[in-house]
Formats: structure tokens, C-alpha cells, sequence
């Protein structure tokens, strides 16, 4: 069973709640608002169960109902009514004074909207004279209620009046644990504001719900476009933004080394998780690391904080000592080389570090020595005996990765030696049950070696408190705040911090001599050496906590080493080291239905993507538009070229030409006179409100959301132009031919932000609009300033250059072909071996595994054409339900597209040979 909720959804409050008071045993995952869990349904449904039949539940009620009767508490009449009551006469007006109290500051009024219900539960109360809504004990009734009450309830500032049988009541409810913790876990201990980012992707209550009366098949945001009420103020504001004058600052175009932390700025570091130098990363290592990282220190830059971007590669450690011995290097050899394979693949991504650096470095051991005695002058490393698995085949201690066996947490039997992906605990490779050599998988032995422990029991209390800080005030990502939660949960347990292995940085300590650092704890020290190798100055970033706010990107399954045990390592050092202020981890990218996979030649990787002949910004795009941002998602090529054709093209690349040959075709180049009509206002104020949308999200780093916002401004654009038909009005009387004027007017200025706003994700493409509309540069800092300014950056008069197509349309037959590329033909004798999706650093998969006793016999395999028939009947039902919903075209055709690939693996894997799939429709 698996629970998908929401931070600031006060309805999340309610289920957490109730799985705690219950006990149930249910997985719980946290996902962003606008995430579809429930596949079948139009909108975004959140909570939402997943039970164990696989079907779902999607009313908060219902499932707080369900969660007590799996614990055997049945839901009397009296209950249910109560519960009725609560989703119908008291959810409405709580929207409604939570849209009040929290988007429009007007606290003082939510009383008048909450006081018939609240009036009706004091009657109640007093009435029935039991301490619970039901009875002399708690029910589902009274733990829907409180928590639905608890974020207004529990806010003394709303001056809600005395009800003393409502106090009674739910302050018994407010002593609650699994009540606080919820309320803890959804609103972030910020009260009634916890709520904001929920509320601010709802429709306003009454005025400007959806009010199609069919089902709505649009997203949220394209629902928005059409539905949003613009308020006359709304406009006001925006047409006077709009003649505001550019700044005289042009964007950060002469940047100068070495950044160093300047007074009066915000003082940015920014650090991506450092890529393994052993292998290629792959499309999922890029857009959880470098190319997230990439797009938000653009973003800084425009937004005039003084950023600092450095990353680099992580060289030690025992998987680079084994792609040594196979390509018959030396570990230095191999570092050289790959290191450039990596720089070589992050230029093509057009990833602009300020410096991107090594760890095999002098500064490195320098610095990491340092840390080291520090740590052993103040007491906080310990010495013990351990037990290490050593191969007595392979001839060396087994480093952890390369051990796997049983999780003797929650028996999963593919655990690696450090952790496990399943319930993601970390583990002491002897702890591992049946624990087998990766690289031979023998069973190793047992050896005692002396070795030396950072003692993070006796750093706890600190961490705690500082953890405490930096995730209430900071931007932690919902999973890397769990994540840490559940390692705490735990208690933490001293970790060896020394190997016996030989690449790695040398253990100064003279009893330790023949050891080195183990890699978790010497690669974030990375971070510092390569600043240090980019600026002598390098300790005003890192020892300045209070200038500098650092901002980590990586991956999940790399959280707790930079939220545990990276901390406490500086923490213990006592240097006044600058510690991270926003951690920010990313789900996992899959490939298609699988993962990632070197060895099974599955998925795109970096040096691969520049040979597609799609064009960098198109890759870029397309990796942020399915960031994993909360949750898994998955690279799929037909969905990349639907988004190519339908966003990219026919959406905002349409729009950026139409716009730019108006000006060209019908005013001679030159940029009309704009006589500002209501109409032409409230685009304005429409435009400007998804700017200031875009803005908020991207200081929150919620990358892939906020792009949703730059789509959502060209199809105003588009809708707009379509109304007005300039094409045709130029053609018309004076007075049309100057409404063609502003018309073209407006759009072009409009091409001139989504350029600005493009920057981030699509460098080379905003680059090429700012050209083609020979647009200032100060418009870029302009645009970006304080919560949004959408101004006239292109004046009447102002004289644009060359306009030409931004975008290509990927043809099938292409997309096709490189499906086939790149799809993973699997060698008959090494067949995919059953992982977690969690997909791994192609390091993690020794060159040569042999085979698992279940082997395809000439590409025939049942078991996976059982899944796949399963599979291709899931997706035909998908597919008629989208039909069905008369769902967009483009939607459609990319779930057929899916149907058709799955029924031709099908085939395969039924042994015999697919049909070419019918390829209906256009031609070039
Ligand atoms: N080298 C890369 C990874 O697990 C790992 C990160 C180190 S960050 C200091 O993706
Ligand atoms: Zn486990």
C-alpha cells in the first residue's frame, strides 16, 4: 500500500493523521501538487491510496475511512454523517477562508466565513455531551475534523471567537501526536502559510472555478489559461509595469574570476553532486546533477545574486581502481581520461560552471587531512576493531558497493554493502545476509582489521539543532527532509571513515598508514578543494556561514551522506564551516520502462546525445521538462518528440516567429506604435502573472514546474493572435490596421520575455530570439527583477533584425530509429536483471555479472510477455479512456505510440516477429 501526498495540502494533513493514529503499515510518498498519481483520472488527485489490489482511493474521507477499518475500527451511521458533513458544508468554507487568511492577507474575515460551521459544532458538541464527536472515544470523525480545523484552529491570530466546547474538543485532538506530526510534516511548522504553495495552484473559490461543464481534460495549467479572472486592478498594475524603462544593468555578461562573497549581495554557492569519473553519466545522472544544477545558477545570475557554480569529478575509491585493471590503465590514466569525457559532454550541454575541478587533487588531501585531525583533536573519531569482508578469489577487501546480499532491515536480497535501495537504510556490508562478491560472487570471508569511526552519536544533538534550522528556513526538497527524518528516526551509529584500499586520499594518522579515506567521507570535501583550486580565497565561501548560503544538487539516494554524515564531519571539525542552507534532491530518471543500463547497452548517455542530431537546447528542454521533481519520471522517446512538436513548435516556436514576422512582414521591421486596449491589458496582466509564478517557483528551485509557466505565456500569445487576426486587419480601414499594430506590438514584446525567461533552460534558444529581435541586453535583468517586471523592452521604432524557425519537427521515422538505437537489445546471454526502478550509477554494475539461472531461449520469454500482455491491456485501457474523455490529439497519439511499442515487445518476446507498427497520419 503506498500513500501519495503533498506538502501544504491541508487534505494530506488529514490522511497522515489518520495512518498515524491507526498504526497501518503503508508506504508514504511525497509528490508535488500537480502530480497524477491515479492514472485514469483527468486532474491531479492528491491524497490518493494506492491499495494493495492496485486500485485507488482518492478522497481524503474515504481513505481516513478505509486506514480505520483496516484497523478494525467500522465507521458508525453517526460517523459517516459527520463525515458528509465535513466534505460538504465545511470544506467549502475552509477554502475558502484559507484562500482569504493566506493568499489575500485578509485574516480579520475568516471568521465571518467559518462561523455557521463552527456555530453547528459547538451545538453538537454541547448537545450530545461525549467528549468525541461519536462517543466516548476517538473516531475517524473526530481526526478528519481536527486536522481539517487544525491549520485555522491552531492560529491564535485569526481571532476566531470562544467557543468553549469546540476549544474542549480540539484541544484534545491538538495534544495528539500523529496529529502534530502530521501537521509538522505538511505545513513545515508554519502554520496556516504552510498551505501557500497548495493554495496558490487552486482556482479561487466561487469566482473562477472551472466552469466547463463536461470533464475537463486539460492540466491544471493549460485549465488556467483560459480560466483565470483578471481583476481591473490586475490590469492597471500591469500596464503601468509594462512603460516602466529597462535598467541600465546589462545581465552578467563580463563575469569576474574568482567570484569572490560581496557585501550587500546575496552571496550564492552552488555545488552539484560530483559525477563519478568512471564512467559516462547518463541522461539520468545529467538532469539530477550538473544540468538542474546548470539551469538554476542562470537563473541566479539573472536574478543578480552573486553565484558561485562548482563541481567536478569524483576520482577515488575502488570502482576506479577496477576500471583500471579492465582497460589497463592506471587509476591516474583513467582519471585523466574520463575526467575529460565528462568536461567534453557537460560543454556540449552548454553546463556553465564557474569552475568544474577533480578530487584527486593536492588541495584535496591538504584539506581533507585537515578535517581529519581536527576531528581526531576534538574527539569525535573512534577506533575499533571491524569485521570486513574480504574475496579470497578476487585477492582483496570487498568495498562496499561491491558486495551484495539480503538487507537485514527488510530483506531485500539485492542490497548493496552500503545501503540498501529498498528501504534505503545503510548497512554494514557483514551485516548483509548471504553477502556475495559482486565481480566473481563468491561468498567472502570474514577479516579483522583495525580502522577509525567518525562518532555521529556523540554529534547527534548537534545536528539536530542545526538540522532543525536549516530545514525550516532553507529550501529542502520534500524527499531529502524524509529522507534525513528517517535516518534520525533511527538513531545514528558511528561509521567507519578508513579503507584498505590504495586510490583514495592517504589516512595521515601513523597507525592507520596503509589506509585511506573511505570515498563518502573524502568526496563532498571535494566541494572545498575545488573551490580551493579555482580561488586561494576559496575559504571566504566556505568558512562564512554567514554571507554564504550553499545550495546542494544530487540525487536522492546521495542525501543522507550530505545531510548526516557530511555535517557532521564539518560540524566536528569546528572551523565555522559554511553548511547547506537549501538541499535539493531529485527522484529518479527511468528510461523508457527500465532503467538506465552500461552494460546493458540501455538508455541515452551523455557522449550519445550530441550524436542524435537533436540539437542541445532540445535535450535540455525535454530532460527539465520531465525532471523528477518529486517523483520518478521516465525519459520516453515518443513523448520527447510530442513535446518537441507540440510545445517547441506548434506552441512556442510558432508563436516567437509569428510574432517576430509580423513585424517584419507588415511594419518593414520596425516595431508598430501599441495603443493599449482592455483587452491587450489584461494579456498584460495575464502574462505578467505567469512570470511572477515562474519567479516564485524558480527561487523555490522547482525547475520543472516553473517551465510549465514559460509554455503557458506563448499560449496566451498564440490565443491571442489568433483572436486578433493582424494578418487580416492590416489589410482593413485605419483604425484595424493600427489594432494589427499593437497586436503585433504586444506579441513581439512578448517573444522578448519569454527569451529572458527562457535563458535558463534553453541558452542557445534565448540567445538566438534576443538576435533575431535584436533586443537589448538590459532587458534580461529588467525582466527578472523583484517579483516579476514585464515591460515594453522593444519601443515603437525599435528596429528588429532576422527572423527565422526556432524549432524542428522530429519525424517518426527518426524518432523511431533512434529508438531502436538506443533501446537496450539485450545480449541473449546477460538478460536484464530484476532491480529497484532506483536506477544506479553505471559504476555500481561490475563489468561482467553472470547470469541468473532465468535465461530467454532464443529472445522467447514467458515471463516477460506475461507483464507485457498485462502491460499492453493496461495501456489499451489508458488509451480508450483518453479517447473516451476526448482527450488532446497530441495526448492520445503519444499513448498509442506507447500502446503500439509495447505490443511489438510483446511480440518479441512471444518469438515472433512484429509487425511494423502502422505509422498513420502526415508526411513531411
Ligand atoms: N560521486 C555521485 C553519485 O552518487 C557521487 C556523488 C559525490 S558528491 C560529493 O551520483
Ligand atoms: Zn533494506
Amino acid at each position: 500500500m503506498k500513500l501519495f501526498v503533498s506538502e501544504g495540502n491541508p487534505h494530506c494533513l488529514k490522511v497522515l493523521a489518520a495512518l498515524e493514529e491507526t498504526g497501518v503499515q503503508c508506504e508514504v510518498q511525497y509528490v508535488s501538487h500537480e502530480e497524477r498519481v491515479v492514472p485514469f483520472l483527468s486532474r491531479p488527485a492528491l491524497p490518493a491510496l494506492l491499495l494493495p489490489s492496485g486500485l485507488h482511493l482518492f478522497s481524503p474521507n474515504a481513505i481516513c475511512r478505509y486506514l480505520f477499518e483496516v484497523n478494525g475500527k467500522d465507521c458508525g451511521e453517526l460517523c459517516g454523517q459527520w463525515l458528509e458533513w465535513e466534505a460538504t458544508d465545511l470544506q467549502p468554507a475552509l477554502l475558502q477562508a484559507f484562500h482569504m487568511a493566506v493568499l489575500q492577507g485578509k485574516g480579520s474575515e475568516v471568521s465571518k466565513v467559518l462561523q455557521g460551521s463552527l456555530n453547528y459544532l459547538e451545538q453538537s458538541l454541547s448537545k450530545g455531551n461525549t467528549p468525541y464527536l461519536t462517543g466516548d472515544a476517538a473516531s475517524v470523525a473526530d481526526v478528519v475534523l481536527w486536522a481539517a480545523l487544525y491549520p485555522i484552529l491552531s492560529d491564535s491570530s485569526l481571532a476566531l471567537g470562544e467557543r468553549n466546547y469546540v476549544k474542549t474538543w480540539f484541544d484534545r485532538g491538538a495534544a495528539l501526536h500523529s496529529l502534530q506530526s502530521a501537521a509538522q510534516n505538511v505545513l513545515q511548522g508554519k502554520g496556516l502559510q504552510g498551505t501557500k504553495s497548495y493554495m496558490q495552484k487552486q482556482p479561487t473559490p466561487q469566482s473562477s472555478q472551472c466552469r466547463n461543464t463536461q470533464p475537463c481534460n486539460s492540466s491544471p495549467a493549460e485549465c488556467e489559461v483560459s480560466e483565470r479572472l483578471v481583476s481591473e486592478e490586475e490590469m492597471e498594475a500591469a500596464s503601468v509595469t509594462w512603460s516602466k524603462a529597462l535598467n541600465a544593468r546589462p545581465s552578467d555578461a563580463d563575469r569576474q574570476h574568482p567570484i569572490l562573497p560581496m557585501e550587500g549581495k546575496r552571496n550564492i554557492l552552488v555545488t552539484s553532486a560530483l559525477p563519478y569519473v568512471n564512467n559516462v553519466p547518463h541522461l539520468g545522472n545529467i538532469i539530477g546533477c550538473v544540468l538542474s544544477t546548470d539551469v538554476f545558477s542562470r537563473y541566479a545570475r539573472l536574478r543578480d545574486w552573486n553565484v558561485l557554480f562548482v563541481c567536478g569529478t569524483d576520482e577515488y575509491g575502488t570502482a576506479t581502481e577496477n576500471k583500471a585493471r579492465e582497460e589497463g590503465l592506471t587509476p591516474q590514466q583513467i582519471c585523466d581520461k574520463y575526467h575529460a569525457i565528462h568536461a567534453d559532454i557537460y560543454k556540449w550541454f552548454q553546463i556553465d560552471f564557474d569552475y568544474f575541478g577533480r578530487t584527486t587533487t593536492e588541495k584535496q588531501t591538504e584539506i581533507a587531512q585537515n578535517i581529519f585531525w581536527r576531528l581526531h583533536k576534538h574527539g569525535f573519531l573512534v577506533e575499533d576493531t571491524v569485521e570486513q569482508l574480504r574475496c579470497e578469489k578476487c585477492q582483496r577487501f570487498l568495498a562496499d558497493r561491491f558486495v551484495e546480499g539480503i538487507c537485514p532491515n527488510c530483506s531485500y536480497p539485492e542490497a548493496r554493502g552500503d545501503q540498501c535501495d529498498k528501504c534505503g537504510r545503510l548497512i554494514n556490508a557483514v551485516e548483509l545476509r548471504e553477502p556475495q562478491c559482486k565481480v566473481c560472487r563468491q561468498t567472502p570471508v570474514i577479516r579483522s582489521s583495525k580502522h577509525l569511526f567518525l562518532d555521529l552519536p556523540k554529534l547527534e544533538s548537534q545536528l539536530e539543532q542545526w538540522l532543525d534550522k536549516s530545514t525550516s528556513t532553507g529550501d529542502w526538497t520534500a524527499n531529502a527532509k524524509q529522507i534525513t527524518r528517517s535516518w534520525l528516526r533511527d538513531g545514528l551509529k558511528p561509521r567507519c571513515i578508513t579503507r584498505d584500499l590504495k586510490w583514495g586520499t592517504p589516512v595521515p594518522h601513523p597507525d592507520f598508514n596503509e589506509k585511506v579515506f573511505y570515498v563518502w567521507f573524502d568526496a563532498p570535501i571535494g566541494y572545498l578543494s575545488i573551490t580551493a583550486n579555482y580561488t586561494d580565497k576559496w575559504e571566504k565561501w566556505w568558512k562564512n556561514p554567514n554571507q554564504v548560503e550553499l545550495y546542494n544538487f544530487m540525487a536522492k539516494d546521495n542525501v543522507p551522506f550530505h545531510s548526516v554524515v557530511f555535517p557532521c564531519s564539518l560540524l566536528g571539525a569546528q572551523d565555522n564551516y559554511t553548511l547547506v542552507s537549501h538541499l535539493v534532491a531529485t527522484e529518479y530518471l527511468n528510461y523508457e520502462d527500465t532503467k538506465f543500463s552500461k552494460s546493458r547497452g540501455v538508455g541515452v548517455f551523455g557522449d550519445m546525445a550530441k550524436d542524435t542530431g537533436i540539437p542541445s537546447d532540445v535535450w535540455r528542454f525535454y530532460l527539465l521538462y520531465v525532471r523528477p521533481e518529486g517523483q520518478d519520471s521516465a525519459f520516453s522517446w515518443s513523448d520527447m518528440a510530442t513535446k518537441n512538436n507540440s510545445e517547441l513548435l506548434n506552441n512556442l516556436g510558432n508563436f516567437i516567429n509569428r510574432a517576430g514576422m509580423f513585424v517584419a512582414k507588415f511594419f518593414d521591421g520596425c516595431v508598430p506604435a501599441m495603443e493599449l486596449q482592455q483587452e491587450d491589458k489584461k494579456l498584460l496582466a495575464l502574462v505578467g502573472w505567469e512570470l511572477q509564478q515562474y519567479i516564485q517557483l524558480m527561487d523555490k528551485v522547482k525547475i520543472r514546474d516553473a517551465l510549465k509557466h514559460i509554455l503557458n505565456i506563448s499560449r496566451h500569445g498564440n490565443q491571442y493572435i489568433q483572436v486578433n487576426e493582424p494578418w487580416r486587419k492590416i489589410k482593413g480601414d485605419d483604425t484595424e490596421r493600427q489594432r494589427a499594430g499593437t497586436v503585433t506590438g504586444v506579441s513581439v514584446n512578448i517573444a522578448c520575455l519569454l527569451s529572458v525567461m527562457l535563458f535558463p533552460y534553453m541558452p542557445t534558444v534565448s540567445q538566438t530570439i534576443r538576435d533575431q529581435l535584436n533586443a537589448p541586453q538590459t532587458c534580461v535583468s529588467t525582466m527578472l527583477q523583484g517579483t516579476g517586471t514585464f515591460v515594453c523592452a522593444l519601443c515603437p521604432g525599435h528596429r528588429i533584425g532576422t527572423v527565422s524557425p526556432l524549432f524542428q519537427k522530429l519525424e517518426v521515422d527518426q524518432i523511431e530509429a533512434l529508438k531502436k538505437k538506443f533501446g537496450g537489445q539485450q545480449p541473449e546471454d546477460e538478460p536484464p536483471k530484476k532491480k529497484t526502478t532506483a536506477q544506479k550509477a553505471a559504476s555500481t554494475e561490475p563489468a561482467a555479472v553472470p547470469a541468473p539461472a532465468k535465461v530467454a531461449v532464443n529472445g522467447v520469454d514467458p515471463e516477460k510477455a506475461k507483464q507485457l500482455t498485462q502491460a499492453v491491456a493496461e495501456q489499451g485501457e489508458k488509451v480508450r479512456t483518453l479517447k473516451a474523455q476526448k482527450a488532446e490529439k497530441a495526448a492520445i497519439t503519444a499513448e498509442v505510440a506507447k500502446l503500439l511499442d509495447l505490443k511489438k515487445q510483446l511480440a518479441l518476446a512471444e518469438g515472433k516477429s512484429p509487425e511494423p507498427a502502422p505509422q498513420k497520419g502526415k508526411k513531411k
